[in-house]
């Protein structure tokens, strides 16, 4: 089997082609050309690819005749895409029409990184039959990606969603708030730094970990109808949690280190978001890393740098 990951040197891209190599799969991905060489996944071919260039993807799909086309890459960060609105429809929507176009030439499946931010002000749990409300440019960006992909499953194509809830690692970008914090614990604790400051520290979310949740990408197009699935722990957790969890992990009291500004805080905020996933838990997805385990995980590896 082949695979073509947009994206793959992001999170979610490491930790898919790693667990399609694993599989025996050939994986093909594409980075923008911005990252050092030593920051490709091991054991792929990587490309040159900017899904916002339709014509790149089709030519690229065209030319290594993927079975599997998993659409990663994005403009990912929610609170930039207030003041990055049009690149954010360029690259999350536009992104997913190229890769349904380039995928519906060859007659390969497409699997489309959709999210929870698509419910934006609905309150949990969320589940796939939930009220879709989105609450930034970005989740409206990917609405109309998530919407792409549904017509083009309508017209026979293989096309999925994948509604990823938040989900994390060690190879989070420096930008999200898990990292933020894991970074800044390691920091503090190393007497490099006196405190940090977040934005809202009641928003609450469902954070799994990454390693987990690619599992659920493979395992969506492994079925033999394409459809449209929630991914997620069903645990919320609020910021101040988070840190409780990442501080106390070295032994601090997060309440002495952590500050909050407007500065980090959003114009909308989407507020609570759990998941349901009973839809693909019934397909056999489980998640095995918890929260706590998580965090900690980042933490030490953010000590450790
Ligand atoms: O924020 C609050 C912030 O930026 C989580 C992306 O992967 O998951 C991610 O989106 C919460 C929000 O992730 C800070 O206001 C407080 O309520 O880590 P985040 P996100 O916005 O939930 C979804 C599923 C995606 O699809 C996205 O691509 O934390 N928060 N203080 C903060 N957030 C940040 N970034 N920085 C702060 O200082």
């Amino acid at each position: 089997m082949r695979a073509f990951i947009t994206g793959v040197c992001g999170q979610d891209g490491w930790y898919l082609s790693d667990f399609l190599v694993s599989r025996g799969y050939e994986v093909i991905g594409t980075r923008r050309g911005n990252e050092e060489p030593a920051e490709t996944p091991p054991g792929i071919q990587c490309v040159y690819g900017d899904v916002s260039d339709a014509m790149c993807i089709r030519d690229l799909v065209d030319k290594h005749r993927p079975d599997e086309i998993y659409n990663l890459a994005a403009i990912t960060h929610v609170g930039d895409s207030f003041s990055a609105m049009a690149s954010a429809f360029q690259v999350n929507a536009g992104g997913a029409a190229a890769c349904l176009d380039a995928g519906a030439r060859v007659g390969a499946k497409v699997y489309q990184a959709s999210t929870s931010e698509l419910f934006g002000a609905t309150a949990p749990p969320q589940n796939e039959d939930s009220p879709m409300q989105p609450r930034s440019p970005y989740a409206c960006a990917k609405l109309a990606a998530y919407w792409l992909t549904r017509n083009y499953r309508d017209r026979g194509v293989f096309a999925c969603n994948g509604i990823l809830f938040n989900h994390e690692s060690p190879r989070r970008g420096g930008g999200f708030v898990t990292q933020k914090v894991a970074r800044a614990v390691a920091a503090i604790k190393a007497g490099k730094q006196d405190h940090v400051t977040l934005g809202n520290l009641d928003a609450c979310r469902d954070w799994g970990h990454a390693a987990d949740f690619v599992r659920a990408m493979w395992l969506v197009m492994q079925q033999d109808k394409p459809g449209d699935y929630v991914v997620a722990t069903g645990n919320m957790r609020s910021i101040r949690d988070l840190c409780e969890v990442a501080f106390s992990h070295v032994g601090l009291n997060y309440r002495k280190y952590v500050r909050s500004s407007d500065e980090f805080k959003r114009p909308l905020e989407v507020e609570k978001l759990c998941g349901d996933a009973s839809r693909i838990r019934a397909l056999g997805w489980v998640p095995h890393i918890g929260f706590e385990t998580m965090i900690k995980e980042m933490v030490d590896a953010a000590s450790e740098q």
